[in-house]
């Protein structure tokens, strides 16, 4: 038995390789590289890495054939959110159809489990806070939409199907490996990486968009990981959808502070325009998944200790 992590090569997907891999589990990884990169993969025995794209229909059958899946994780996606403005037919080829032949294959070959990458961008603007599985949602983008239309289909299959499926809406994500390098690239790793090249003596800026009070609940990516680990082993997931934060809700303001708490010293700080189609506030409710016994390990400043750390060895090299 195997276990198939699709987007095993980004910056999520790496993290639970890793720990599949310490559990000495045989692993699948099939990534296209579009993001993702060889790099943030450990060398192992038990790991087999596969390029190709999860809407290549022949492709996955192929590959469904070829090996017996216990559980499929599913986090392969157009990440951004910008790029599905940009180009949302393309981006629903990834994130809802290659969502569907999965789930299809997963069924053809009665999988064990089936976890999906869900977003907390589903919930879209609505003000009711900390947001709860239970409330409206109303994803605002492509990558939204596509997020919530997967999920639909992704936990209904357990109904419809019998096939066992969870659906996880991760909050802000960060640490090690996350990839700064676009505008629209997660905020932490943005000041992370600016940070780092300040200290090396770089003429560069935090920008922060408005005025830096609006929050976000930043999730440290092992704790990301050990929710997977719940979502796969847990019954009372199955046919659910759960969010995956801290329950923390913290403002940009507050997370520079602690940055520079953290490195001493930060670029400085410059207040641009309000982004277009931001969202002030967010914040998960996570007492659904704690009631599973899952509760973060990490605070922010811890995550981002190590976060910086890694910031500093790999990318300044
Ligand atoms: P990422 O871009 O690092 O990882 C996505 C991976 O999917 C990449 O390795 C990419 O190469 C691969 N991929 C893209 N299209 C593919 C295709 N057609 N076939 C095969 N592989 C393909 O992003 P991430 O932050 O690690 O995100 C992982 C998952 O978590 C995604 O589903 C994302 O939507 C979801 N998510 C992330 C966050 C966050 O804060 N990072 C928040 C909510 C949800
Ligand atoms: C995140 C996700 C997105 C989607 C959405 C759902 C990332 C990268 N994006 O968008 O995929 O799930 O949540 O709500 O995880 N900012 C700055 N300066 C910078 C960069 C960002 O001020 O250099 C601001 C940005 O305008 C926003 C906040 O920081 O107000 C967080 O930005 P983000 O892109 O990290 O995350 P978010 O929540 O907008």
């Amino acid at each position: 038995m195997a276990t198939l992590v699709t987007g095993g090569a980004g910056f999520i997907g790496s993290h639970l390789v890793e720990e599949l891999l310490k559990e000495e589990r045989e692993v699948v990884v099939v990534d296209d590289l579009s993001t993702g990169k060889l790099e943030n993969l450990p060398e192992s025995e038990n790991l087999t890495f596969i390029k190709g794209s999860i809407t290549d229909r022949e492709f996955l059958k192929n590959l469904f054939n070829s090996y017996r899946f216990d559980t499929v994780f599913h986090l392969a996606a157009v990440a951004s959110v910008f790029k599905s403005v940009e180009k949302p037919i393309e981006t629903h080829r990834v994130n809802f159809d290659g969502t569907l032949y999965l789930l299809e294959e997963s069924k053809r070959t009665k999988v064990n489990k089936f976890v999906f990458a869900s977003s907390a961008a589903v919930y879209g603007d609505l003000p009711e806070l900390p947001k709860r599985e239970d409330m409206p949602v109303k994803p605002l983008t492509p990558y939204g939409v596509d997020k919530y239309a997967s999920e639909r289909y992704v936990v209904n299959s357990f109904n419809l199907y019998e096939l066992r499926t969870t659906a996880l809406r991760f909050f802000n994500v960060y640490g090690e490996k996350q990839d700064p390098s676009s505008p629209y690239s997660g905020v932490i790793s943005i000041f992370m990486d600016r940070t780092a090249r300040y200290l090396r003596g770089e003429e560069v800026t935090i920008d922060i968009y408005g005025d830096g009070k609006q929050t976000r609940d930043f999730v440290y990516v092992k704790d990301v990981v050990k929710a997977l680990l719940i979502a796969e082993r847990d019954s009372r997931t199955e046919g659910e959808v759960f969010n995956v934060g801290t329950g923390r809700e913290t403002s940009l303001l507050a997370l520079i502070e602690t940055l520079k708490e953290i490195t001493g010293k930060i670029p400085p700080v410059r207040f641009l325009p309000h982004r277009e189609g931001d969202i002030k506030r967010s914040v998960a409710d996570i007492s659904k998944i704690r009631a599973l016994g899952y509760s973060p390990s990490f605070s922010l400043k811890d995550g981002l200790k190590r976060t910086f750390r890694w910031f500093i060895e790999n990318l300044l090299r």
